[in-house]
Parts: structure tokens; sequence; C-alpha cells
């Protein structure tokens, strides 16, 4: 069967990429396929967020750069709540430039992604190289990596279609073992490919923003779909909520946030399961 109509434990003990296995472990042990964008500019508010809703995500999704009070001790605190609460981290950094440069975006200024991010994506606009630049760094890693490339976007008027889309997944079948799926709103099998480009043992995993309750869009092109519709009927793996757990008000409520991480695990795990029931 289509990765999505297997279980996320099925997929783990196949798969071969070790942050990808990493993943669907966990998703699988701690029934979640949440991740939660902790889209703050405060360290504290970084925290607090993440010590509320650590026991319901299989991954914490970062934009490192927006913290306003950021230090070395931030990164290396992250690192020690992913191994205590068992999830994973993403790095949400989008690299899109010339190999040379995104291998030292990623592995060096201030941040040294690489050393702390099992996950990060990159837009497949440069080409291949983009893919190869990171993989120099990653693949080198001792550390379990892996690389998602920008599929689709969620935003309204979007360029990630059509034929951008088919080139994303056409680049990534030729570095399976680095690139592990797409963020992307829909799955990816049947894009741009013959039957002969699908191996057995082909599984990208799916990770979807845009996930919203209870609101359409926001004022800035953010559109949202419910869970149902983004894992039961377009056969995404992974919800990646941002503002519909944390809020948008200047100040965090951690019950609010915490109420709100259970509610979206919960959507999140019945659509799954209403999935591959089916
Ligand atoms: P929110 O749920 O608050 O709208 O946040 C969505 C998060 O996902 C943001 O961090 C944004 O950068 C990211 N994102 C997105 O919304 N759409 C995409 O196509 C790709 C993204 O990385």
């Amino acid at each position: 069967p289509a990765p999505h109509l297997q279980s996320y434990k099925d997929r783990a003990d196949r798969h071969t990429n070790l942050a990808a296995r990493a993943l669907l472990r966990c998703m699988d042990a701690k029934k979640t396929n949440l991740a939660v964008s902790v889209d703050v500019t405060r360290t504290k508010d970084f925290f607090d967020i993440i010590e509320a809703v650590a026991p319901y995500v299989c991954l914490i999704k970062t934009h490192i750069d927006i913290l306003e009070d950021w230090e070395p001790s931030v990164t290396a605190k992250l690192q020690m709540l992913a191994s205590e609460h068992n999830f994973l981290i993403f790095e949400d950094r989008k690299f899109a430039d010339i190999g040379n440069t995104v291998a030292l975006q990623y592995s060096s200024g201030i941040y040294k992604i690489s050393d702390w991010a099992h996950i990060v994506n990159a837009h497949p606009v440069p080409g291949p190289s983009v893919i190869t630049g990171l993989a120099s760094v990653g693949m080198k890693s001792k550390e379990t990596r892996g690389l998602l490339l920008l599929a689709e976007m969620s935003t309204k008027g979007a360029l990630t279609t059509g034929n951008y889309t088919v080139d994303a997944v056409r680049m990534a079948r030729q570095y399976r073992e680095f690139v592990i799926g797409f963020i992307a709103q829909r799955r990816m099998e049947g894009v741009g490919a013959s039957e002969t480009d699908i191996t057995a043992e082909e599984d990208f995993l799916i990770l979807a923003p845009g996930v919203g309750l209870d609101a359409k869009g926001d004022a800035m092109g953010q559109q949202y779909r419910t869970p149902t519709e983004v894992v039961t009927e377009c056969g995404c793996d992974v919800i990646i909520v941002g503002r519909g757990i944390i809020g948008t008000g200047r100040d965090i409520d951690v019950e609010v946030v915490k109420r709100q991480a259970q509610r979206y695990q919960a959507a999140g795990w019945e659509a799954y399961e209403n999935r591959v029931a089916r």
C-alpha cells in the first residue's frame, strides 16, 4: 500500500533515513503527528511554549533568527528538552542559495544549525546543488539529519505550482538518502512520476503548514485547513501549527497553549486513524 495508508510504526521500521525513522518512531510512541511552530521573539516565551506543548508534539519547528535575545545556551537547552521529552527539532530556515553558500549557512555563523536541528528545509529554486550543498554538511554529521524540500507553500498566490512542484519531486527522488520529504499540502507520490520512477521503498514524509481549527487565514496571505482536510483527505503526515496554538497576542498564556496543543494533537491523531483505517 501507499505510505500514507500504512501505520507510522511500519513506516518507521522500514525507513532508511535515521531522522525520518526517529520522527516516525516518536509519532507512534507519543501518538502525535503535531508539530508546533514556536514563532515568538523572546526566549522566555519560546521555552514556556515548548515546555507546555512538549508532551503533545513529535516536532518543534523553530525560526531561530527571530529570537531577539538568542544566545548559544538557547540551542543547547532546546537540544536537552528534545531528548528529555522525546521530540525532534526542525529549523525552518528555507535555504535557497548556491551549494557553497547554503553549506556555510547550515554549518556556520552564530546559529550553527547543523549542530542542533534534526531537520531543515530548502527551496528547490536553485536546482539540485542546494541539496548537494546541504548534504555535504548534513550527511557528514554523526547525528541523524534530514532535508525537506518546499514543494508547495500554503500562501495565497504561491508560485509553487505545476511544473515547479513536479520538478521539486523529481529532484528529491535523486537524493533519497538525505531528502526525507516535503513541505506541501498533499501527497507527492503521483506527482511527475512515471511508474518506473517510484520504487517500493520510497516514503517521503509530508509536513503541512497552514493548519487551523478556528481561522481560515490571516491578513497576510496565510490560508488554513483543518487536520481532517490535511491528514485524512490530503494524506499529509505531520500538521504544523503556530498561531492556532500559541495565539496571536503579545503575552503567552501557557494554560491556553497547553489546552490548544492537546486539542490539535487529538484532532491530528483522529484524522490519521481515520486515514489508515480506510
Ligand atoms: P501559523 O500556523 O501561525 O500560520 O504558522 C505557520 C508556520 O509555518 C510559520 O512559521 C511559517 O513560516 C511556516 N510556513 C507556512 O506557514 N507556509 C509554508 O508554506 C511554509 C512554511 O514554512
